[in-house]
Formats: C-alpha cells, sequence, structure tokens
C-alpha cells in the first residue's frame, strides 16, 4: 500500500483521532516534526480540503527550489562521495561515471576508500565495466596518497571529471572525519580549489539516522548534495522534506536499484508520484 493510501485509509475516519492519527503517521514516516505540525493544523482548519492534494501541494512549496544539477567548471572537476558504510557511495559513483560518460566526459575513479578490502576491487570492477580509468592502491595505504595520485594522473591525461571514493569506516568516527577533511585539503592543493560536488550519500531506510549523517558530515566538508539511495524498497521516502526543508541540501539524485540505470534526477512531480 502507497504511503497516500494509507493516509486516505486512516482519514477516512473522519474524526478528531484521524488528525492524531494522520501526525503520527508522518512522524513515523519522516517526514519531520516541523513539516507535519504545519501539514495538521492546515489540515483541522481546513476539514473540506482534499488530504492528498494538500499534502501534495505542502511537499511541492518545499520541493521548488531544489536544484537537482552536478555543478562543475574546472579542469578536472572533482566529485568526492562520502557516507556511512553500505550506504551506496561506490555503487553511486558507478552509476554517475556511466551518466557523464554518456554526456562525453573523460571521467576517471579514484578508490579513495582504503580501509575495506573490497573497496577497491568493487570500484575497479565497475571501471571495467564502463571502460573508464581508475587510480587506486593497496588496501591499507594512505587514502590522501590516492587522492593525490589520482588527481595528477587526472590532469595529465585531461580529464573532464574525477569521482573520488571514500571510507565510511576507518577506527574511530573522529579519524573518518580527519580522513576527510586531509582528502578535502589535498583536493584544494593539488587542483587549486575545493571540490566541485561533495555528495553525501545516504540510505533511504536509515530514516532519522540520516540526518544525523548530515550533521556529522557537514561539520567536516561541505556538503553540496545528497545522493539518497534504495528508493526501489518499502522505505517511505519521507526525509525528503526534513532534508530540504531544515538543512536546505539539495537533493540530486536518487538510487533505485543495484544496477547501473538504477539513478534519476531526484524531481519533485516524480517523487510524489511515488509516494503515491
Ligand atoms: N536496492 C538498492 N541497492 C543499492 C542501491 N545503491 C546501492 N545498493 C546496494 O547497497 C549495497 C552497498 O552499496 P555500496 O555501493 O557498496 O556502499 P558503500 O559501502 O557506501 O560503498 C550494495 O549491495 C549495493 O548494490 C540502491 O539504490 N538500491
Ligand atoms: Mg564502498
Amino acid at each position: 500500500m502507497s504511503l497516500f493510501e494509507k493516509l486516505k485509509r486512516i482519514l477516512k475516519k473522519s474524526n478528531d483521532s484521524a488528525i492524531e492519527d494522520v501526525e503520527e503517521f508522518l512522524i513515523e514516516n519522516n517526514f519531520g516534526v516541523e513539516f507535519t505540525d504545519r501539514f495538521i493544523s492546515e489540515l483541522s482548519k481546513n476539514r473540506r480540503a482534499d488530504p492528498q492534494k494538500l499534502l501534495e501541494n505542502k511537499i511541492r512549496e518545499i520541493l521548488a527550489n531544489n536544484d537537482n544539477s552536478l555543478h562543475f567548471s574546472h579542469n578536472p572537476s572533482v566529485i568526492l562521495f562520502v557516507g556511512t558504510n553500505g550506504s551506496g557511495k561506490t555503487t553511486t559513483i558507478a552509476k554517475v561515471a556511466n551518466l557523464l560518460k554518456n554526456q562525453g566526459k573523460k571521467v576517471m575513479l579514484v578508490a579513495g576508500d582504503t580501509f575495506r578490502a573490497a573497496a577497491a576491487e568493487q570500484l575497479s570492477k565497475w571501471a571495467n565495466v564502463l571502460n573508464i580509468p581508475i587510480v587506486k592502491q593497496k588496501m591499507g595505504s594512505d587514502p590522501g596518497a590516492v587522492v593525490f595520485d589520482g588527481l595528477e594522473s587526472a590532469v595529465h591525461k585531461k580529464m573532464d571529471v574525477v569521482l573520488i571514493d571514500s571510507a565510511g569506516r576507518v577506527e574511530t568516527k573522529k579519524n573518518l572525519l580527519m580522513e576527510l577533511s586531509k582528502i578535502e585539503r589535498i583536493i584544494e592543493k593539488k587542483v587549486g580549489h575545493t571540490p566541485d560536488e561533495t555528495l553525501l550519500i545516504i540510505d533511504a531506510y536509515t530514516g532519522q539516522n540520516g540526518l544525523s549523517q548530515i550533521e556529522m558530515f557537514s561539520g567536516t566538508v561541505k556538503i553540496t548534495g545528497i545522493v539518497l539511495t534504495k528508493l526501489d524498497g518499502s522505505s517511505s521516502g519521507g526525509i525528503v522534506i526534513p532534508i530540504v526543508e531544515k538543512y536546505r541540501v539539495p537533493i540530486k539524485f536518487i538510487g533505485v536499484g543495484e544496477n547501473i540505470n538504477d539513478i534519476e534526477p531526484f524531481d519533485a512531480e516524480n517523487y510524489i508520484r511515488m509516494l503515491m
């Protein structure tokens, strides 16, 4: 049953407890307290309005200014991918690399997750499939050094865009954040500018935890956009609302599966359709 179907079912009860149930429902589905409060107060004032239309319009208002395009203007441009383990960083890099390659861009991958043995292999596999260059080193090497080498090679080979993978877990959260801040500094030193985009990858299933991830990462690196993955599953996707409304970070893409083409630019109307 879709989100709106559930909502309609609750609203059919048409008594005062229905309003409370809607409130609980939106909170449970991660729409956030601010949004829920506003929606509920409008709904209470306007009992004859079509609740679905009302909800759709509230969502539309919030997403109106979401800028889903990637901005890059350097030679090479750099996109850094950050996020917790398993959120979908490596898979998303492959998907974005494919999109950019299909736009005629020369794309290079850099295996900046040197913490897990499988990480560089996984990225190499994608580089092979896409037939694009990759720079990597053996597990345990300094990610800063891999990034340095990668950018050197990218400049030499006149690449258009460099996509940098990073670890989602090192020994401690503090080390992870220090590592990312070092990677950011190395990028700036090597190519003369901070990353054109730093994308935080969030698994839609993590719910409220996704918001803590925004807070944690943006305390250290400048997050310019979010990719929300695994929206092909049963996640309600309500988390989109607080991400855009409260944290004011644009959602660039959504991940809708494990394959290379399972990515879509985030679009408000498609999102509303998905909820329905
Ligand atoms: N269903 C689904 N699975 C995904 C999506 N994105 C990534 N995955 C899967 O999630 C798992 C972790 O992805 P991975 O890219 O290795 O995450 P990383 O640890 O952040 O690099 C893999 O099994 C991916 O195939 C998505 O949009 N939908
Ligand atoms: Mg990975």
